[in-house]
C-alpha cells in the first residue's frame, strides 16, 4: 500500500506503515530477518558497505530490515524523521546521552525522573565530567535561570515517573530554540505517540521504554529514539554501534510491531480504566492524595488537557497512614499484581521509594518530590468492575489492619461497597 504518512490515520500507520506485502511474497505479516550478519556478493561490495558507499545491510547491530521497519513505523507515529531501536529503554537513553554529551557539557534535567535514568545521570555522566543540574521544570523560570553556555541538553519525562508531574513541552521547546546548541529530549514512555507527540510541540528528540505501552504485553524489553535524521545517524553509529551495543533482537522487534498495531485501542482502554479508578480513589476516606492528570483536582489538569489526548493509564497516590498503609494495601490486592514495569494488559502496583526509585537515597527522594508512601498503579485492560472491586477490597483490608491512629478511625467500615 501507499504509505504517504500524512494522509493516513494513527492506527492505519501503526498497522501498515513501511510494509508492502507484494515485496515479500505476498506475506501479510512482515518476515523476521533473524540473522546477525549479511553476506557480501564480493569483497569490494562489503568494503563499500563499511565505507558507507553501499546501501546494504551488513551486521544487525548496525542495521537489520526488521529493525528498519520498526524504526520507520515509530518515526511515522511520532512524526519524526528517523528512529533508532534498542534492546531496552535504558539502552536508548544511555546511547543518546553518551553520543550527544561530552565532558564539560551540562545537562539540565527535570526534578523527578525514572530511577535508573537518575542513576545513569549521577553514577554515569556525572562521574565522567558531565554536569547534571536538576530543576523543577513545572516553573519555567527555573529552567531559564539554569541555562548556561555549557548547556547542551534539556531532559524530562512528562508525566514524570512516578509522581505524574507534567512539564509544558511547547513552552520548553520555545526556550530551547533560543539556544542554537541545546537539544530538548522528552521521555514519552508514559504517553506513547498516541497520547502525546513532543516532536510536534518542538522537542528535538523523543525516547521510549518500548518495554511498556508500545509493546503492551510484558514479554520483551526494548527502547526507541525518534529524532532528526542527522541526530539519529550519530546515535546509531556512536551510541548504538560502539558505545553501548544495546541492539534490539529482530524477534523482539517483531513482537513490538505486533503490539504497536493495537496501541490506540489499548491506550483508550488503559485511560478509561485509570480515570474510573482515580475518581474512585479520590472519594475514598483512606486516600490522602491522588495524582492523575484526568482529575480536575490535579494541579496541572489544564496543561494535561492541552498537551495530552487522554490522561494516561498511570496513577500515583498516597494513603492516610503513609508507607505502612500503602504496603498493607499492596499486599491485599488480589487482581492487581505486585510488580514493577507498566503498560501491560495486567494491572500492576508497586512502591516507587523501595522499588523503581530505590536508586535515590531517602534524602534524594524527598528533594526530588517522591513521597515515601507513594503507591503507583499501572492500570491494565481488565474489566473495570473487577479492578474497582479489587481496589475497594484492598482499601477496606488495609483500613481494618490500621493501628487506628486518629485519622484512620472509622475507616474499617468504608470502601467495601462498589462506587
Ligand atoms: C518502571 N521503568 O517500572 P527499560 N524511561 C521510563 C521508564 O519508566 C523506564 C525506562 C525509561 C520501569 C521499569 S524498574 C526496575 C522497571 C520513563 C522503565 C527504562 O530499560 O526498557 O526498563 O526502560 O518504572
Amino acid at each position: 500500500m501507499n504509505n504517504k504518512n500524512s494522509d493516513l490515520g494513527f492506527s492505519t500507520r501503526a498497522i501498515h506503515h513501511g510494509y508492502d506485502p507484494q515485496q515479500h511474497q505476498g506475506a501479510l505479516i512482515p518476515p523476521i530477518y533473524l540473522t546477525s550478519t549479511f553476506t557480501f556478493a564480493t569483497a569490494e561490495y562489503g568494503a563499500g558497505c563499511f565505507a558507507g558507499q553501499e546501501p546494504g545491510y551488513f551486521y544487525t547491530r548496525i542495521g537489520n530490515p526488521t529493525l528498519a521497519l520498526l524504526e520507520s513505523r515509530m518515526a511515522a507515529l511520532e512524526n519524526g524523521q528517523a528512529a533508532v531501536a534498542f534492546g531496552s529503554g535504558m539502552g536508548a537513553i544511555a546511547a543518546t546521552l553518551w553520543t550527544l554529551l561530552r565532558p564539560g557539557d551540562e545537562i539540565i534535567v527535570n526534578r523527578t525522573l525514572y530511577g535508573c535514568t537518575f542513576a545513569l545521570l549521577h553514577h554515569g555522566l556525572a562521574e565522567f565530567g558531565i554536569k547534571v543540574r536538576h530543576v523543577d521544570m513545572s516553573d519555567l523560570g527555573n529552567l531559564r535561570a539554569a541555562i548556561s553556555p555549557a548547556t547542551r541538553m534539556i531532559y524530562c519525562e512528562s508525566p514524570a515517573n512516578p509522581n505524574m508531574q507534567l512539564v509544558d513541552i511547547a513552552a520548553m521547546a520555545d526556550i530551547a530554540r533560543q539556544h542554537a546548541n541545546i537539544v530538548l529530549a522528552v521521555d514519552n514512555t508514559y504517553c506513547t505517540p498516541y497520547l502525546q507527540r513532543p516532536l510536534e510541540m518542538g522537542a528535538d528528540l523523543v525516547l521510549h521504554s518500548a518495554t511498556k505501552y508500545l509493546s503492551g504485553h510484558g514479554d520483551i524489553t526494548a527502547g526507541i529514539v525518534v529524532t532528526r535524521q542527522d541526530l539519529a545517524e550519530r546515535i546509531r553509529l556512536q551510541g548504538l554501534k560502539d558505545l553501548t551495543g544495546a541492539v534490539l533482537s529482530p524477534q523482539d522487534a517483531f513482537l513490538l510491531m505486533r503490539g504497536i498495531k493495537t496501541l490506540a485501542l489499548r491506550m483508550d482502554r488503559h485511560c478509561s480504566n485509570a480515570l474510573a479508578i482515580a475518581q474512585y480513589l479520590q472519594t475514598h476516606p483512606l486516600v490522602q492524595s491522588v495524582a492523575y492528570p484526568g482529575l480536575p483536582s490535579f494541579p496541572q489538569h489544564a496543561l494535561a488537557a492541552r498537551q495530552m489526548k487522554l490522561p494516561g493509564g498511570m496513577i500515583a497516590f498516597e494513603l492516610k497512614g503513609g508507607l505502612d498503609t500503602g504496603r498493607r494495601f499492596m499486599n491485599a490486592l488480589q487482581l492487581f499484581s505486585r510488580a514493577v514495569s507498566l503498560g501491560d494488559a495486567e494491572s500492576l502496583a508497586q512502591h516507587p521509594a523501595s522499588m523503581t526509585h530505590s536508586t535515590y537515597t531517602p534524602q534524594e527522594l524527598a528533594e526530588h518530590g517522591i513521597a515515601e508512601g507513594l503507591v503507583r498503579l499501572s492500570v491494565g485492560l481488565e474489566d473495570i468492575a473487577d479492578l474497582l472491586a479489587d481496589v475497594a477490597q484492598a482499601l477496606a483490608t488495609s483500613a481494618q489492619c490500621a493501628t487506628t491512629p486518629a485519622s484512620l478511625e472509622g475507616l474499617s467500615r468504608v470502601g467495601t461497597t462498589m462506587p
